[in-house]
């Protein structure tokens, strides 16, 4: 029995009765023997690429990082669900898949689109943990209040903060605050909003570890996104002449033009253009800025971990480090993120856990999905059945073990599907016809860069035959019903009579007509596609009942 954390109240806190003795007497995977219940600190670092040392990446300064990784386990091939922030963050939180209706864009909230649904923390949280929330873990601070056990924190107008007056003018003479894309000021760490958090997190970490209840403390840093702003010493790190630009910087050849965009995000800021490429200087200032960002974010949670083995705690608790997707520096002529490429899907994913034996790295594919149910069972709690991903913990045990067939991304009109081989993404018309307009397939043994689109080769059509199977699988994405197809669909019912059919989150005539898409709970709108009248339909998870 955990020591420190009485039987009977570990029960209770779990909300079970006897059937699940059995599990509260199952030590945590995540605790050595005899340890109390083991603490998580929950680490999210805002738009990280794989951009560190201990994925293979020579020019970084990622010590503190590399040391965590050295000490757990690294998933070499993790996947975001979702690549922009709020999206990527509700559906790791959740545990739930994104889908056309849900978790759709940078904006969503947990509130609004999953409501019922026992987040991570608020699962901890129901668990006898005391959860908190520092920085960017929701999107939105104030975003599933639910989750935590006191009211989440972060640092006001943090996000645009300049320190060097010219771009304090800059930004002040810009309605929306705007100012540079990166700064490198001669000040101290805390003077931005990461080192600040970090102080603040590390003032939690020593009232929480003074509590009898276990933790979870989520800390999000926001660096390295946009606006790149971070002390002078840590661009100082780099040698501006020997980073490297993007090999790739053009389109795929045979790229449909739908999957790229124009990088607005970073356009927004001052010094920008606002069309046309970037020049390399430009370009080479935004890589550095953006590693020195990452170093800078490194050292705060290098002061984590220290902190973490001064308190003593170290060996009890459980630290888990995710970025939220990854980031196009150049590669394909893409900055920021959105996109349905490896460049801004892929991104860090790292656990360590006292427990099981560190020095680890997993070439299975994983997905962020995962984490919910991993973290669980680390702490011996039963994984909820609502969630969509898979624990990792057998790949932590043995890295050797396959792990899955196929992990699923999606942004906008484009679902993606990644295999161990192969990305392929379908784009859907989601306004009007409902069909697939383009698609694209890359193969990574021979295109790792994804530099050329082999969708339209003949002897592909059985392999995106095959990753439109996969893409089918899963409720709510996009499923491209065609007349024929209607019917006989996995998941369709047929509702209001045989007037409309349901396939995933869309809303079809008979005839296959899509009508529109439908918001995942409340008052729908059904707008028929040119020729219906306008129908209200009320849409429930289990069901539809006609208005
Ligand atoms: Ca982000």
């Amino acid at each position: 029995m955990e020591q420190g954390y009485p039987r009977r109240d570990f029960l209770r806190a779990l909300g079970v009765g006897a059937a699940s003795a059995a599990l509260a007497s199952t030590p945590a995977l995540g605790m050595r023997r005899g340890a109390t219940k083991p603490n998580v600190l929950f680490i999210a670092v805002d738009d990280l690429r794989p951009q560190l040392g201990c994925y293979g990446h020579t020019q970084m300064h990622s010590p503190n990082i590399d040391s965590l990784a050295e000490g757990g386990v690294v998933f070499k091939r993790a996947y975001c669900q979702v690549p922009v922030c709020g999206s990527s963050r509700a559906s790791l939180l959740t545990g739930l898949r994104p889908t056309w209706t849900r978790f759709y864009d940078w904006d969503c909230r947990v509130d609004n689109d999953e409501p019922d649904t026992v987040t991570l923390p608020q699962y901890f949280k129901n668990n006898g943990y005391y959860t908190v929330s520092r920085g960017k873990i929701f999107h939105f601070t104030n975003d599933s209040a639910k989750s935590w056990s006191e009211p989440a924190w972060r640092e006001a107008n943090v996000w645009l903060k300049y320190h060097l007056e010219e771009n304090k003018t800059i930004a002040a003479g810009n309605d929306d605050g705007f100012g540079p894309a990166f700064e490198g000021a001669d000040v101290s760490d805390d003077s931005y909003g990461d080192g600040c958090l970090c102080t603040r997190a590390i003032s939690d970490l020593n009232s929480l570890a003074a509590q009898d209840q276990p933790f979870f403390l989520a800390v999000g840093f926001m660096k390295p996104h946009l606006p790149f702003n971070c002390p002078k010493r840590y661009w100082d790190l780099y040698d501006r002449n020997s980073i490297d630009l993007a090999d790739n910087p053009f389109s795929p050849k045979d790229c449909p033009p739908a999957a790229l965009h124009q990088w607005g995000e970073l356009r927004s800021y001052h010094g920008i253009p606002a069309e046309g490429p970037l020049d390399d200087e430009t370009a080479r200032t935004l890589i550095h800025a953006y590693y020195a960002c990452v170093s800078y974010v490194d050292a705060q949670i290098g002061r984590l971990m220290t902190e973490l083995d001064q308190l003593g705690i170290a060996d009890n608790t459980i630290v888990v480090l995710w970025g939220d997707h990854g980031w196009n520096l150049g590669e394909h002529g893409l900055w920021c993120k959105h996109a349905n490429f490896e460049t801004a899907l892929h991104s860090p994913m790292i656990i360590n856990a006292p427990a099981i034996t560190g020095g680890k790295t997993v070439q299975a594919l994983t997905e962020f999905i995962d984490i919910y149910p991993t973290l669980a069972e680390l702490c011996g709690l039963p994984v909820p059945g609502h969630c969509d991903g898979t624990s990792v913990v057998p790949l932590m045990n043995d890295p050797t073990l396959p792990g899955k067939t196929a992990v699923f991304s999606r942004y906008y009109e484009g679902d993606s599907v990644k295999t161990d081989k192969y990305r392929y993404t379908s784009m859907i018309d989601g306004k009007d016809t409902g069909k697939m307009y383009a698609h694209m397939l890359y193969d990574h043994e021979t295109d790792p860069g994804e530099n050329t689109n082999i969708v339209h080769l003949p002897e592909n059509r059985a392999t995106i035959i095959h990753m439109q199977d996969l893409l089918r699988g899963l409720e709510g994405w996009w499923l491209p019903l065609y007349p024929e197809e209607i019917g006989y669909h996995p998941g369709s019912s047929i509702a209001s009579g045989d007037e409309t059919l349901r396939g995933g989150p869309v809303w079809y005539t008979l005839r296959g007509r899509m009508l529109d898409r439908c918001t995942a709970r409340g008052m729908y709108v059904a707008r028929a596609a040119g020729t219906s009248p306008l129908k209200q339909s009320w849409l429930g998870r289990s069901g539809f009942t006609p208005k």
